[in-house]
């Protein structure tokens, strides 16, 4: 396990800091959680490893937040998040996922290959910007395909300012180029599909074969996804990288305004368009499928931008309804107990 020498190392910044009271000043000792499986969190405090047993009245927490602990170095509170990644929870479950917090940079990996896939950047980037994270683009395994730079187009031609590079996450001189993005005290998340070289990445700026990777997972029989637990590993040149396991699905929710930033474009056409309310589908006079039209925009990218609205509408109203209907769930529950405390007392 790292140690970290000081909370600065470990991403405490200013805004975290001005969270704390007076008292806490004198007593609270601050930490991040740097890993976390079902029953437990592992918290780290710049000095020492805290293992935290997860109870019923704690807040849901996650790798990369920041939580105070008391002079027994138990837990006392979850200190307010300056970023955080959520998606809906995979399959039927209405629930929102955390996936990390306090995250400065993403890497969104991509491997140049047939999993090379602009509709599934998009989706990320919208997770990304709808935390107001920083976006890196890293094209992966850039050894195995022979025009990198069509690539490259591909993703800035979704955007003029968006950064996007190709790397061989097997050579170390190649994951280099990362280096302006790696500071003391930056958290940056490494996130795509599975097997597109997220935890190679990692051991190359590591130099060490620190997480496992499909290419030495002894038994393939368990499913596809090689890294199955978030951990934040401190880098030798300052700063923490999290390695995640590949997500199949991110089903997008409460992310209208990631969607919005993602495609900032075609929410400039629309400010064109005849009508206020114009969906871009059919109507007369839309802008946006003028664009499409006159070939300033994708007809993919207008499709995908529509199936991500509609998926993120859908999702936020059944996991707000799902909240509502909790709510009064425990409205109930707290008369009814209160109703029987009332009786007893009788
Ligand atoms: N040639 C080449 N192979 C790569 C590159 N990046 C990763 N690989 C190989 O691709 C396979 C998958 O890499 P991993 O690092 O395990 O992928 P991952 O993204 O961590 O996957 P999950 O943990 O399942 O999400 C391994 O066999 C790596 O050696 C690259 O840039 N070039
Ligand atoms: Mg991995
Ligand atoms: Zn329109």
């Amino acid at each position: 396990m790292s140690i970290f020498t000081s909370i600065t190392e470990l991403g405490w910044q200013t805004y975290f800091q001005q969270q704390l009271s007076l008292d806490e000043w004198d007593d609270a000792i601050p930490a991040r959680i740097i890993e976390q499986n079902k029953s437990e969190l592992i918290a780290n405090t710049g000095s020492e490893t805290i293992v935290i047993i997860l109870l019923p009245a704690m807040p849901e927490m996650v790798v990369g937040d920041w939580l105070l602990l008391d002079t027994n170095k138990n837990f006392s509170r979850l200190l307010e998040r300056k970023t955080c990644f959520s998606r809906k929870a995979a399959g039927n479950k209405l629930k929102k996922q955390l996936i990390s917090a306090n995250i400065d940079t993403a890497f969104i990996v991509c491997s140049m290959n047939e999993d090379f896939n602009l509709n599934r950047i998009e989706r990320f980037l919208s997770l990304v910007n709808e935390a107001e994270a920083e976006p890196v683009v890293l094209l992966s395994k850039s050894d195995q395909a022979s025009n990198p730079e069509d690539f490259i187009h591909k993703v800035q031609a979704l955007d003029s300012s968006l950064i996007a590079e190709a790397i061989n996450c097997l050579d170390a001189t190649s994951v280099a180029k990362l280096s302006p993005w790696i500071k003391e005290g930056v958290t940056i998340a490494v996130i795509g599909s599975s097997g597109v070289g997220k935890s190679t990445l990692i051991n190359t700026l590591l130099g060490e074969q620190r997480q496992d990777t499909a290419g030495i997972r002894e038994d393939d029989s368990k499913g596809r996804h090689t890294t199955t637990r978030r951990s934040l590993i401190a880098l030798k040149e300052g700063g923490l990288i999290l390695d995640t396991p590949g997500m199949r699905e991110i089903q997008l929710a409460d992310c209208k305004e990631g969607i919005a930033t993602t495609f900032s474009d075609i929410e400039a056409f629309a400010e064109q368009c005849r009508f206020s309310d114009c969906q871009h589908l059919t109507e007369p006079g839309c802008a946006v499928l003028k664009a499409v039209n006159s070939g300033e925009l994708d007809q993919r990218r207008l499709d995908n931008y529509h199936k991500l609205l509609r998926e993120e509408a859908l999702n936020s109203s059944s996991l707000a309804e799902r909240r509502a209907k909790d709510k009064a769930l425990g409205k109930y529950y707290k008369n009814t107990l209160s109703k029987s405390h009332e009786l007893k007392g009788r």
